[in-house]
């Protein structure tokens, strides 16, 4: 690829590009931070799109144009709550005009304005940090309530489609075969197990008791920033899997996220549980912006969601490391099977407290 600095500067109109680096935690992207010479406005957000994930990087492109003028109309409309800021990320064009940038390699760049004063966490631990997270979702999903989902394009067809994740890992243990040692027999027992239960979201689907709608994708707690001094959420970030999809999906992603305080990249798998005063503050917050549009079907799926939702993580990433670690970024051989282990024993604490998260979800309705 081009070097970063490059090709930062296909994205100023003036200025010099001081430094590039690379930024946050992305699995998937390669982020870079880029800083200018202008005092006004310092910093952008740089990114290589990966485009064996994304294989039409123009639609991503597309959606998040859609979605981001639709929630700027409505915040005109509807400004948002004394004490409160709400931001959207802005496209930077390119000099040639476009919203991206193709490199000589054929790289697929582009560029998003940088949210000031903000700051992020990878796991959390706080009640009020936990409310805000799910507030950031539940504002964005509300701001999108009344975009139909058909406006935007499927630039991830099957993301979150957990059978379809179960057809993929089937075929690669047929490819490779199964993996040596025991953790890895215990993850295959574990997807066992499960099988017949993981289309629960998908049947609720094809029978039409949920709907798609306008979803973020990927909510998990370093995508929702706070801002730098009251910790209130400003934005959501990461918009590349914005698409149709369920909003369990979204809301599943964020529980699954924000409720395990050892965090998804922990090495003490055993360790880990889902914290059920988390997941209270969290959905507090998510309800306080989403109680308008939510049906008696949606909430009826909210424990399903989050159970799936962290099986299928770890069902995806166990995937990712029987057939060689081709998805997701990796630091080493065994990273993505440590990764499985540590949702797949989240997903077991989330199933022993089914009555515990009832109760609070029949609580907060
Ligand atoms: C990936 O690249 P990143 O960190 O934004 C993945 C999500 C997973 C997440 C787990 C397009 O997101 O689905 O939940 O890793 N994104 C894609 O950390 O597959
Ligand atoms: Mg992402």
């Amino acid at each position: 690829m081009d070097h970063p600095i490059n090709v930062a500067e296909q994205f100023i109109p003036q200025g010099r590009v001081l430094e590039v680096r690379p930024y946050g935690r992305g699995n998937v992207h390669d982020t870079f931070l880029v800083t200018l010479d202008i005092a006004a406005e310092p910093h952008f957000i740089l990114q290589r799109l990966n485009t064996r994930v994304f294989r039409r990087p123009e639609l991503v492109m597309g959606n998040l144009r859609i979605c981001t003028e639709h929630v700027r109309r409505r915040l005109a409309r509807t400004p948002t709550g004394a004490g409160r800021r709400w931001e959207v990320p802005r496209v930077l064009g390119a000099r040639d005009g476009r919203d991206y940038f193709i490199d000589r390699q054929g790289s697929f760049w582009r560029a998003l304005s940088f949210i000031d004063s903000a700051c992020t966490l990878d796991t959390i631990s706080d009640l009020g940090h936990a409310r805000e997270v799910g507030y950031g979702l539940g504002r964005f999903h509300q701001l999108l309530s009344d975009l139909p989902a058909a406006h935007l394009s499927d630039t991830l067809p099957g993301f979150h489609v957990t059978p379809g994740y179960l057809r993929h890992y089937d075929e690669v243990l047929a490819a490779h075969g199964a993996a040596p040692g025991p953790e890895a027999a215990q993850a295959g027992r574990f997807v066992q197990e499960r099988r017949a239960w993981a289309h629960v979201l998908e049947e609720a689907r094809a029978q039409g008791r949920l709907c798609l709608r306008p979803i973020h994708g990927d909510p998990k707690v370093n995508n929702v920033l706070l801002d730098a001094e009251t910790s209130r959420a400003v934005a959501l970030v990461d918009l590349d899997t914005v698409k149709p999809g369920l909003v369990h999906y979204d809301i599943g992603d964020c529980l699954r996220s924000g409720c395990n305080p050892q965090g998804e990249e922990t090495e003490h798998w055993e360790a880990v549980r889902f914290e059920p005063d988390l997941c209270r503050a969290l959905l507090q917050g998510y309800l306080s912006q989403a109680r308008g549009f939510l049906t008696e079907a949606d909430y009826g799926h909210l424990y399903d969601a989050v159970r799936l939702i962290a099986f299928e993580l770890g069902l995806r990433f166990f995937t990712d490391y029987l057939e060689g670690n081709v998805y997701f970024k990796v630091r080493h051989r065994e990273h993505n099977l440590a990764r499985a282990l540590v949702q797949f024993r989240l997903t077991e604490s989330i199933e022993s407290q089914e009555t515990v998260m009832g109760a609070i979800i029949r609580d907060l309705r």
